[in-house]
C-alpha cells in the first residue's frame, strides 16, 4: 500500500566493529533528521536494559560464560523481544537509527566458528532494514581508540576474524562506507 510506504519512518541500521565510531555517527544522523523535522529514535542492540540484556552485558563483561550458540541466541531473544515495538514505531512514523542488528549477530558469532547458516536461522522474520551502513574502519585502527579492550570480543585478532565475516555477509541493502584510513 503506498500510502502506508510511504509514511512508515525508515529502519536504518549502523554495523561495524568494535570502536568503528558507530555511536558518533548514529548521533550524528539522529541530529541531522531530528533537525529536518523527522521523528526519530536511537536504538542500539544489544538492549541492555530487558532481563535477556542484562544477561548478555554480564557476558560481554566477562562476569557470565555462555556457550557460544546460548549467547547467539540469547542476542537474537534480544531483538525478538523489541520487535514489536519496532514494527510499531515504524508504522507509526518514526525512524530508527539503530546501532547494530542481526548482521552483528551473525558476524560475530560466525566469526567464532559456528556455522553461518545456524547463526543466520534464528534471525529470519526479524524486520529487514531499509538501509545497512557499514562503517568500514581498520581492526588496527580501531585498537587505538579510547575504550578499545573492555569486554569480551575487543581484541584485535578476533576483531580481523570479524571484519572477514561482515564483508562475507550478502545484503542488497548493504551500503559500504570507506572511512579515510
Ligand atoms: N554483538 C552484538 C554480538 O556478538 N552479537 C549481536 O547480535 C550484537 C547485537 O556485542 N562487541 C557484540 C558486538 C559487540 C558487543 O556491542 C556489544 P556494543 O555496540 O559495544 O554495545
Amino acid at each position: 500500500n503506498k500510502e502506508n510506504s510511504s509514511s512508515r519512518g525508515a529502519l536504518i541500521v549502523l554495523e561495524g566493529l568494535d570502536c568503528c565510531g558507530k555511536t558518533s555517527q548514529s548521533s550524528r544522523l539522529y541530529k541531522y533528521l531530528d533537525e529536518q523535522g523527522h521523528s526519530v529514535e536511537s536504538w542500539r542492540f544489544p538492549d541492555r536494559d530487558t532481563g535477556v540484556g542484562q544477561m548478555i552485558s554480564s557476558y560481554l563483561a566477562n562476569k557470565a560464560q555462555l556457550d557460544d550458540h546460548a549467547i547467539h541466541l540469547l542476542f537474537s531473544a534480544n531483538r525478538w523481544e523489541k520487535s514489536v515495538l519496532m514494527e510499531d514505531k515504524l508504522r507509526s512514523g518514526t525512524t530508527l537509527i539503530v546501532d547494530r542488528c542481526s548482521y552483528s549477530g551473525v558476524a560475530f558469532s560466525s566469526a567464532k566458528g559456528l556455522d553461518i547458516e545456524w547463526c543466520n536461522a534464528p534471525e529470519i522474520g526479524l524486520l529487514a532494514p531499509d538501509l545497512v551502513v557499514y562503517l568500514d574502519i581498520s581492526p588496527e585502527k580501531a585498537t587505538e581508540r579510547g575504550g578499545y579492550g573492555g569486554e569480551r570480543y575487543e581484541q584485535l585478532e578476533f576483531q580481523k576474524k570479524v571484519a572477514k565475516s561482515y564483508l562475507a555477509l550478502p545484503d542488497s541493502s548493504w551500503k559500504l562506507l570507506y572511512l579515510p584510513r
